[in-house]
């Protein structure tokens, strides 16, 4: 399985998709709150300024359909502004938090047609059809976390969201930019140790999860940010030479060897835009936060 096959490795790795259980979902939500990590407030600073232009940007009759939907609370804000939308598809792999929040929005929107579909949205998934004839089918991708794709992946996903939205489609995306490395190194080393907690909460997982046994006092988290591959990379560093069981396995570590836990990409606006026309993406709207740290962009199919 994949677990193995990354710690196996010459440079151990570990896919970051695995963070997100509860408790690592929960994590999550608390890293969006502490004052370090810019990321979701700036998102949210944009989507509010600029509501009515994203939403005329995406158009009249659209089908939203929002990958890694989540509890949708951000997206009410969208729904609330776009004229006469058609459905709104929320993908997410959590069936309750999919069920939960398609009941919430149901309520709340009683014309929306509202098609959830519970899936792992980099896979191949079929598209519902609306009772009424869709005119534009636009996708929604918020939170940046196209950064966790390295480019080949990166090209791929989009390749397929454009495929999924078809011409005169679009895809609404927020994109973390390039910026003063302290305040990338802040964000993802908070002075309150949420983010070390989330990436040790991994080794958590695999204990619980996989009969492993990992000493959590006996690894560090470390994250850093890579100039060269413009890209946060964080790290579980082993403290000390050590051994961990997988069942009738053993996985050694040497003295400061680590698993690499996560990339998170950073992109110029020519960066992102050169990954967009690669994928048969245009951009035709870009919207920043005064700092310029982060930017919300609507591509058209
Ligand atoms: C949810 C992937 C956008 O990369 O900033 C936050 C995840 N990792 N702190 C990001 C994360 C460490 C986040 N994304």
């Amino acid at each position: 399985m994949e677990i193995l096959q990354g710690l196996r490795k010459p440079y151990k790795e570990l896919p970051s998709k695995y963070f997100y259980d509860e408790v690592g979902s929960q994590l999550f939500d608390r890293i969006t709150e502490v004052d370090d990590y810019y990321l979701t407030r700036t998102e949210s600073l944009i989507l509010q300024q600029q509501i009515e232009a994203i939403a005329a940007a995406l158009g009249p009759q659209c089908m939203l359909i929002e990958y890694g939907s989540g509890s949708s609370i951000k997206t009410r804000q969208l729904l609330d502004h776009l004229v006469d939308p058609i459905a709104y598809v929320p993908i997410d792999i959590s069936r309750e938090h999919l069920l939960q929040a398609s009941l919430t929005l149901a309520h709340a929107y009683p014309t929306l047609e509202i098609l959830p579909i519970c899936a792992d949205y980099t896979s191949a998934f079929a598209l519902p059809q609306p009772s009424r004839p869709g005119k534009r089918k636009v996708a929604y991708y918020p939170g940046s976390t196209i950064g966790n794709f390295d480019s080949e992946p990166a090209k791929r996903f989009l390749s397929q969201i454009a495929q999924t939205c078809g011409k005169g489609g679009g895809l609404l995306i927020g994109v973390d930019l390039k910026k003063d490395f302290a305040i990338l190194h802040k964000a993802y080393n908070d002075c309150d140790g949420v983010t070390a907690q989330f990436n040790l909460h991994l080794l958590e997982r695999l204990n619980e999860e996989l009969a492993s046994n990992f000493q959590l006092d006996q690894f560090g988290h470390y994250a850093f940010y890579n100039p060269g591959q413009g890209r946060i990379e964080m790290h579980l560093v082993s403290l000390q030479k050590q051994e961990v069981q997988f069942g009738d396995e053993t996985i050694t570590f040497d003295n400061f060897e680590s698993i690499w836990t996560e990339s998170s990409y950073k992109y110029t606006l020519d960066e992102f835009r050169q990954l967009a026309n690669s994928t048969g993406f245009q951009v035709e709207h870009v919207w920043l936060d005064p700092q310029q740290l982060f930017s919300i962009q609507y591509l058209s199919e």
